[in-house]
């Protein structure tokens, strides 16, 4: 049988200048699809960044390269919701989860105080529990997960069987949580929106599966933050490889 070529499409748009001459981060986003799916791909990313809440960009560019490793197929988390009314229980809430991911409470409290800088990373931040440090070395930039993707029908049966609506920003953040807990050096992430209009977001572990939390921060704050906490890596850079690099497919059942 002919093995079909597939692609990671990634786009990353910002305000006033492109993001390494100091420009405003407006949005980001990645697929990774067939020759067949690739218009649709690059429509919708266009489309996600010119349609931001965080500001109409000025500079984007979106990349594509085929992809000629084999794709790994991991399943989506299971998922808990955590109703909030208000930002502070929602926070009380992630801190209290990232402890019982087996986070020591010092290393979350330590993580929190450098949440206005690691916010500020257009990708996420990689942060070590055991020495309480970033560990990324990727400043502004972070890593980004890419060459991740949820083939349409599956999500869409996920999302109907999970009473979740089905649009592209709840598939993007599973996706994420998916691959990301599927590192054996990562033990957790945290992660609430930098988009104004949007205050949900979530704690995932591969102990606690996706569990969301519905408020995490007030309407209006565009101070996002996504972190992923590491326990006993070495080699950070097979980490940072695997998440940027490593082709996944989330599915929900089938062969694997
Ligand atoms: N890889 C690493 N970091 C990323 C990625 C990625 N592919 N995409 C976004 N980030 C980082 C980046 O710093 C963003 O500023 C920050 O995360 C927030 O990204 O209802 O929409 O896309 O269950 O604004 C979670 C809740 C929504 C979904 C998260 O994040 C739900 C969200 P955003
Ligand atoms: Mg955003």
């Amino acid at each position: 049988m002919e093995e079909e070529t597939y692609y990671s499409v990634r786009m990353r748009a910002s305000r006033n200048a492109p993001h390494e001459q100091g420009g405003k981060h407006i949005s980001g986003g990645e697929r990774l699809i067939t020759y067949s799916g690739i218009q649709e791909a690059v429509n919708g990313l266009l489309h996600k960044g010119f349609s931001h809440s965080r500001g109409t960009p000025d500079f984007m560019q979106i990349q594509l390269e085929s992809v000629n490793e084999p794709i790994k197929t991991i399943r989506p988390l299971p998922i808990t919701v955590h109703q909030t009314d208000t930002a502070e229980k929602g926070q009380a809430i992630a801190r209290t989860l990232l402890q019982k991911a087996g986070i020591p409470p010092r290393m979350i409290e330590k993580a929190y105080q450098s949440i206005a800088e690691y916010g500020e990373a257009r990708g996420a931040v990689l942060f070590d529990i055991r020495t309480g440090k970033r560990i990324d070395g990727r400043r502004e930039r972070g890593v980004r997960v890419s060459r991740v993707d949820w083939p349409a029908h599956d999500f869409q049966k996920w999302a109907f069987e999970h009473n979740m609506p089905e649009n592209s920003r709840i598939k993007e953040a599973h996706a994420i949580a998916a691959k990301v807990c599927a590192h054996p050096g990562i033990i957790a992430e945290v992660c609430w929106s930098d988009d104004p209009d949007y205050i949900t977001g979530y704690v995932a572990a591969k102990k606690l599966g996706y569990q969301r939390i519905t408020k995490m921060k007030n309407d209006g704050d565009e101070c996002g933050c996504r972190i992923f906490f590491s326990d006993g890596i070495t080699d950070t850079q097979s980490c940072i490889h695997f998440l940027e690099k490593q082709p996944v497919f989330i599915q929900r059942e089938g062969n694997i």
